[in-house]
């Protein structure tokens, strides 16, 4: 077990950040294949379920990360992530502000933020994010509601504008082009379909692992 704190290791390191959002295989059994092969961040992504559900579901995930190398990160609602004692919420531009998260979750917890342009970056590189997503840069059919793709450029125009700030990459990232994401700036790639929806998510991970490693800056 780590004694290094969230936001170092989160900071400290890159690679797969894998959503979980309708797996084929159990939420459960994915975060604890995920674990085993020590996928570096896992965020838990299940828009439609009631708060109870979501709360249970998101306890049985931080039971199998504790302890472990991977962190787990709670998508749109600080509430739940404080509930289970995550280590960070991930946040759309609508949803609860950076400092209510804090406010709710404590100072220590790791809380990003979803942007698109060099603009956004910006913002919330001034508004405290620790991470920012930044997509999509590829289309996908996963998030009905995603704008317009950015393209490798448009990832590279993002972290220009925000060298300092670390990057989680989205949008129908594949393993094949999740080499040439990190080259273009992102410090992690963040997957739903690529994994969540393979014939075989636990082989889908192996063969991100093995491309893009664990890989410490
Ligand atoms: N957010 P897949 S794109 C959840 O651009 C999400 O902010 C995006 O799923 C953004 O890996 C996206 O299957 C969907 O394309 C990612």
């Amino acid at each position: 077990m780590s004694t290094v704190s969230p936001k170092e290791r989160l900071l400290g390191g890159g690679g797969l950040y894998l959503v979980l959002t309708s797996p084929v295989i159990s939420h459960v059994e994915l975060a604890v294949g995920a674990c085993e092969r020590g996928v570096p961040v896992l965020q838990l992504r299940e828009k439609h379920l009631p708060y109870e559900q979501l709360v249970g579901l998101a306890r049985e995930i931080a039971d199998v990360t504790k302890g472990t190398d991977t962190l787990f990160i709670v998508n749109d609602r600080p509430d739940v992530a404080a509930a289970v004692d995550a280590d960070g919420v991930h946040l759309g531009q609508s949803d609860a502000s950076i400092r209510a998260a804090r406010d709710i979750m404590g100072s220590g917890a790791v809380v990003g933020l979803s942007t698109r342009t060099p603009d956004d970056a910006e913002a919330a590189r001034i508004a405290g994010a620790d991470y920012i997503g930044v997509g999509p840069v590829f289309p996908t059919d996963t998030k009905p509601d995603a704008l317009a793709p950015i393209g490798l450029d448009g990832l590279r125009s993002v972290a220009e504008r925000v060298p300092e700030l670390t990057k989680v990459a989205i949008g129908g990232i594949t393993r094949s082009a999740s080499t040439d994401v990190i080259r273009a700036g992102a410090h992690y790639v963040a997957v739903i379909s690529a994994v969540c929806h393979a014939d075989d998510p636990l082989a889908a991970i192996d063969d991100f692992q093995t491309h893009l490693g664990r890989r410490a800056r």
